[in-house]
């Protein structure tokens, strides 16, 4: 080899420094920076792979050699170096002028939602308040006697079979109404008893259309001279605060064992105005027929005076029954009962 070479080598390690300085200005990673340094600096990069020519030139030449592989070396490293230390100033510098405004209001907790149930509990209640009734709750484990022997339902009645009734230990039952609140209230004092009894009930029924636990709400009005006539008014009222001004109700003979007269309730349907038609086409929440069942009602049997020590010759009442969730699915349009206890949060979010 000769001197020729060795300016030829001297000058490519110059060169080979330039080309890295031009190269790293474009990484903009340590990893990309360190794999750049690697090519030319490693065991196989581009320096060492020049370096390997030393040993063929002569002894005397080698030290010049040397001193520009050195000076290509710190060159790579400096050019590293700086490039890093570029990286991370800008790095902080982003961080620093990232700017949080502290003096904004906070988010908040987002608030929870009331269930339709108890939104229609509520508004039943506000209801009857308004009318002068009291809002009365009772225990769900009850006796036979206040569920059933009081409201001249007899042992052999149907109701009161195992398949009908849960029944706890200690001959105790889940009560399958709310009437044992009334009945509570009548044993705890002279009429009159103007009272709503919301809660929830016990049936052994589980399929598409009952759920073994229902909300319930029971009203009960006993005084002198009470009529079929006040019984009819208040209905109306309700219906008309409840439903809609103007929409009429409708009661059908029916049987209970604690009412008679007993009725069933319909009201007009809010949704057709009763004629069973919207827009030519039947209407979809009575089906056509103009009406919605809303509950049963009837007066007061003599039989349940006499079991709370009532004198059936001196006061009269009359007495009514809804499912609440039979209400909020009328008022809501919820076509499946289930949507109540499956506390799905879309669902439920849309009450407020
Ligand atoms: C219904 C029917 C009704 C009553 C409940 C009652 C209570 C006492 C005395 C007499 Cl203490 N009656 N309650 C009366 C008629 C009907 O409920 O369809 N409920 C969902």
């Amino acid at each position: 080899m000769s001197s020729a070479d060795t300016s030829k080598l001297i000058a490519e390690l110059d060169r080979l420094a330039a080309e890295f300085a031009g190269e790293i200005g474009k990484l903009a990673t340590e990893e990309e920076i360190r794999l750049a340094q690697a090519r030319y600096l490693g065991k196989k990069g581009k320096v060492s792979d020049l370096m390997k020519a030393l040993g063929k030139l002569p002894p005397a030449e080698r030290p010049a050699v040397g001193e520009a592989a050195n000076r290509a070396k710190s060159g790579i490293e400096r050019a590293v170096g700086e490039r890093l230390s570029a990286l991370a100033e800008a790095s902080l510098s982003a961080d620093l002028a990232r700017v949080v405004d502290v003096t904004l209001p906070p988010r908040g907790a987002a608030l929870g939602t009331l269930h339709p149930l108890t939104l229609v509990r509520r508004e039943i209640e506000e209801i009857f308040l308004g009318l002068g009734f009291a809002v009365r709750t009772g225990p769900w484990v009850e006796s036979e006697w206040n569920n059933f022997d009081a409201l001249n339902t007899p042992p052999d009645h149907p109701a009161r079979d195992m398949q009908d009734t849960f029944f706890v230990e200690g001959g105790r039952i889940l009560r399958s109404h709310t009437s044992p609140v009334q009945i509570r209230t009548m044993l705890a004092g002279p009429p009159p008893i103007r009272i709503v009894a919301p809660g929830n009930v016990f049936r052994r029924d589980d399929d598409a259309t009952h759920t073994p636990m229902f909300p319930q709400m029971e009203g009960l009005y006993v005084d002198k001279d009470v009529s079929f006539a006040d019984l009819k008014g208040t209905l109306l009222h309700f219906v008309h605060r409840f439903f809609g001004p103007n929409l009429g109700i409708r009661l059908r003979p029916s049987y209970f064992p604690f009412t008679e007269p007993s009725a069933e309730v319909d009201a007009a349907c809010y949704l057709c105005g009763g004629n069973g038609q919207v827009d030519g086409r039947s209407c979809r929440l009575c089906r056509g027929s103009g009406w919605i069942e809303i509950g049963g009602s009837g007066m007061v049997h003599p039989n349940v005076f006499r079991a709370v020590g009532y004198d059936p010759a001196a006061v009269t009442g009359f007495a009514f029954g809804m499912g609440l969730s039979r209400m909020a699915m009328l008022k809501y349009e919820v076509d499946d009962l289930r949507s109540f206890y499956e506390h799905d949060a879309r669902f439920l979010a849309q009450f407020r």
